[in-house]
């Protein structure tokens, strides 16, 4: 039977992988799902400091399953639907989790899977990946935040021009355009992102949660609300036990043990 998500939590750290190799990691009911489940159970098990989300196979994921979307003549699918019962949710999801989440893009990641992968708080792809907005090939948009997360990351010109034309666009030129943290060699992408992985880990998370919280309101905030959200999220850190043990570590000269017990 096929097992479309496979989870493995050793110490701190949550390993999702997307696993239907053979459709290069489409998406299917299934699968989203699996993920749905995977991503509330990292962010419900307090053992979890950090998650790394990747794919098995050559491809890291194409987008929406298509064999589950073979229509008879003039059938009329509401895709609104199921953007509304599995995509967005996903996205909000990997937004909104008070955790960080790596992202080792193993191979190519097109459709709604290039914009989740941009979902993600740290971009780590291999040499060997490309990035497609593949949707305009079959009379769609991007998705999946894709027409959010693209012009913010790239800027308009790259972001009109990749979503029209599809074109894909190398591991290499998204990180050089600012699209993704880095490349990896091929061999080396899971150890670099468990690496990182391990890092954050280990860092205060609240500190980390409140940092997304941050950087997600930045996005749409004037300077002068973003400063005073600064301020109360400031607030919340500087009452937390991890920043207390940070300053004494500091003062201290040693190396700081980070136990994230929050408040
Ligand atoms: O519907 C909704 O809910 C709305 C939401 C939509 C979100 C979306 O993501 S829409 C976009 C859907 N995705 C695509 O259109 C991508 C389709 N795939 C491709 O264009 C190519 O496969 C790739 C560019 C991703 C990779 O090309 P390549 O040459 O490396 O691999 P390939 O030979 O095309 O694919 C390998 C196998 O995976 C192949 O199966 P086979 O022939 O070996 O049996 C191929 O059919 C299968 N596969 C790849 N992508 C999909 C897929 N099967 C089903 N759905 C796919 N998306």
């Amino acid at each position: 039977l096929e097992q479309p998500i496979l989870v493995d939590s050793t110490g701190c750290l949550t390993e999702v992988t997307l696993n239907r190799p053979h459709r290069l990691n489409a998406f299917n009911d299934a699968m989203h799902a699996g993920l749905a489940a995977a991503l509330d159970g990292a962010a419900k098990d307090e053992g979890c400091r950090a998650i790394l989300l990747t794919g098995a196979g050559r491809g890291f994921c194409a987008g929406q399953d298509l064999t589950s979307r073979a229509m008879t003549p003039g059938e009329m699918p509401d895709l609104g639907a199921s953007i509304d019962a599995h995509y967005n949710p996903l996205i909000r999801k990997i937004r909104s989790l008070r955790k960080p989440v790596v992202c080792a893009v193993n191979g190519v990641a097109a459709g709604a899977g290039a914009n989740l992968a941009l979902a993600c708080d740290i971009v780590i792809a291999a040499r060997s990946a490309k990035f497609i907005q593949v949707f305009i090939r079959i009379g769609l948009i991007p998705d999946a935040g894709g027409t959010y997360f693209l012009p913010r990351l790239l800027g308009a010109a790259r972001a009109r021009a990749l979503a029209m034309l599809a074109e894909p666009i190398s591991a290499e030129q998204a990180e050089s355009w600012g699209m993704i943290w880095k490349v990896a060699e091929g061999g080396a992408l899971l150890a670099e992102a468990r690496g990182l992985a391990a890092k954050l880990g280990a860092m205060p998370p609240e500190g980390l949660a409140l940092i997304k919280e941050a950087l997600n309101a930045s996005v749409t905030n004037t300077l002068d609300a973003q400063l005073d959200l600064e301020r109360d999220l400031q607030r919340k850190a500087g009452r937390t036990s991890d920043y207390a043990e940070g300053v004494r570590a500091f003062l201290e000269k040693r190396p700081a043990n980070f136990g994230g017990s929050g408040q």
